[in-house]
């Protein structure tokens, strides 16, 4: 792999894929564009995908490699493809149809990246509304992984559940979300752990039904070398609706993803505005979804409109047009019912007299 010297300074994001060639490369790319939009250092993306794609699948594939790849130079930044060969034994995974290979990439990677002592690893669920660098530039204290602690409420913890955590040697009080992992590779290297053996053994020796794979793996591995991050770097946002600032790295973890429905909250509204950077953004089926959640979200609409490029490019002049005119109707409707509303006083006042 060759690396030119604005790399020696750059940030390394990874993402995992099972496959390219279906929809959620829209959510990865909008995850993607988020980082680079945001980071004040170069970057350099690293894509790891499952070599495997069928002959009638593999135009689609070329296809969207060549648009991610067009995407993220545009942007200014680099992207890596790196086809990855998974081992027979991954297929046996329990739940691997859900999981899917692609989450697993995180034990597949590191042959891949021989001359790098660094990754950041990202979920395709998540929105980089920050500046990554700080991130990277984080001292991880001599640990393995640098990741955010997932709260595991012990008291809606199920008995059964305690017992397969407990079972497969993963303390549930010390736990994190595997969403975001800055990975130290020097150190990982130097630990002298094969991360696809023990992943193989991990699956052969404990199956356990454990709900989150690679989350497991990784917290059975590394939770005595895995520094706690700032809630910040891998906000749970099912979870935690009142976080104070928008300026975190936001995962949509679980059941609500904004893609899935209308999108009501801030956080939603984030993944809208950086796919209006992507050709998506010009899709009128997902247009609809973005001015509905427009209405109802006034914070969001602050957001976008500070981005005003975003927004020409998500609704083109014509609707942005109709839009202002919208907002200002509303203004205009809200002055007069003031309005009414002070006659009305006045001459509550005057009959009082
Ligand atoms: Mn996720």
């Amino acid at each position: 792999m060759n690396y030119d010297t604005m790399d020696d300074q750059a940030v390394h994001v990874a993402f995992g894929r099972s496959n390219l060639t279906d929809e959620y490369n829209r959510h990865m790319a909008v995850a993607m564009v988020s980082c680079i939009k945001n980071c004040s250092l170069p970057i350099v993306i690293h894509l790891f995908y499952d070599d495997v794609c069928s002959s009638e699948n593999i135009q689609i594939l070329d296809e969207n490699i060549t648009y991610l790849s067009d995407l993220i130079t545009d942007l200014g930044a680099k992207i890596i493809f790196h086809p990855i060969y998974c081992p027979d034994f991954i297929s046996q995974v329990p739940n691997i149809d859900i999981i899917t290979s692609g989450t697993l990439m995180r034990v597949l990677f590191l042959d891949s990246v021989n001359d790098l002592n660094k990754i950041i690893f990202l979920d395709c669920d998540m929105i980089v509304n920050t500046d990554i660098s700080v991130l990277w530039n984080l001292d991880l204290n001599d640990s393995v992984v640098g990741a955010v602690q997932e709260v595991f409420k012990p008291e809606i913890t199920s008995r059964l559940m305690k017992k397969r955590y407990a079972n497969a040697g993963i303390d549930i009080y010390n736990y994190f979300n595997a969403g975001l992992m800055v990975i130290d590779l020097e150190l990982l290297r130097n630990s002298g752990i094969s991360l696809i053996s023990e992943t193989q053994i991990f699956f052969e020796n404990k199956k356990n039904n454990l709900p989150a794979m690679d989350q497991e793996i990784y917290n059975y591995l590394f939770q005595k070398s895995f520094t706690r991050l700032p809630e910040k770097y891998n906000l749970l946002v099912n979870l935690n609706r009142n976080f104070e600032s928008d300026d975190c790295i936001i995962h949509y973890a679980g059941g609500d993803k904004p893609w899935d429905k209308h999108a009501v909250s801030k956080y939603d509204m984030l993944y809208w505005k950086y796919l209006s950077y992507t050709k998506w953004g010009k899709d009128d089926g997902l247009l609809y979804n973005l001015s509905f959640a427009q209405n109802v979200s006034k914070n969001c609409q602050l957001n976008l409109l500070s981005d005003p490029s975003a927004l020409v490019s998500t609704l083109g002049l014509k609707k942005q047009l109709q839009y202002m005119y919208k907002l200002s109707l509303i203004f205009w409707i809200r002055l007069f019912i003031k309005d009414c509303h002070r006659l009305v006083m006045r001459l509550k006042k005057m009959k009082l007299k």
